[in-house]
């Protein structure tokens, strides 16, 4: 897949599904604790620097974000977990957001879920896997921050990540980091598999 960086914008921050955009496309959702590096990960992928707001403040955009990628696929960016300073009420919103986009949304090709190469996957990454797994909806997981390890312990931790998921053998992890754009053919290509189906 060739994507033309200059042919990519923001279509729309929706909440509720009658302000989902009705682009035709298939659509791929990232996934992941605030602060793990989704948006850092769309910047890098379509070769933009600052499309994806790379936010200061983890948990503020609670909104899900869709950008129309080259007319080929949308992405959606989708508020992190795990933010500790968000109040119950602000929690279930965002679950109830979270739910319905997953659940309801036909034309969800897959979902990118983003976890720390360096610890082991937390609670709420477990939750979110095993909530996609229910759903069956395919999932591709990057262990992302791989700059911050050594490349000898690579392999150690994508075993730990795989484990402690509870991987389903279907879906691929991959190791990333967003400092470099040399996985960007490797991931179109995992997701290109989805879009076709
Ligand atoms: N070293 C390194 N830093 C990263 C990487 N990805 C994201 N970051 C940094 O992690 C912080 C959070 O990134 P962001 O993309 O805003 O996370 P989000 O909340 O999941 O959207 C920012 O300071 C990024 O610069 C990566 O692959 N390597
Ligand atoms: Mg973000």
């Amino acid at each position: 897949m060739n994507i033309n960086p200059n042919n990519v914008e923001i279509i729309i921050s929706a909440v509720k599904p009658d302000q989902y955009p009705d682009t035709g496309l298939k659509e791929v959702a990232l996934a992941g604790r605030s602060n793990v590096g989704k948006s850092s990960f769309i910047n890098t992928m379509i070769g933009r620097k600052s499309m994806a707001r790379i936010s200061s403040k983890p948990g503020k955009t609670q909104t899900l974000n869709f950008f129309n990628i080259d007319e080929q696929l949308v992405f959606v960016d989708v508020p992190g977990y795990g933010y500790a300073k968000v109040s119950k009420t602000e929690r279930e919103r965002w679950g109830k957001m979270i739910e319905t986009y997953i659940t309801t949304r036909d034309n969800l090709a897959c979902v990118i879920q983003l976890v720390d190469i360096r610890h082991n996957p937390t609670e709420d990454d477990r939750l979110m896997y095993d909530f996609l797994k229910h759903y069956e909806i395919p999932t591709i997981v990057i262990a992302t921050k791989e700059d911050k390890i050594p490349k000898g312990k690579i392999q150690k931790h994508l075993k730990i990540i795989k484990q402690d998921l509870d991987m389903d053998p279907s879906d691929t992890l991959i190791s990333y980091t967003a400092l470099s754009k040399d996985k960007n053919p490797m991931i179109f290509n995992a997701i290109e598999k989805y879009l076709q189906m």
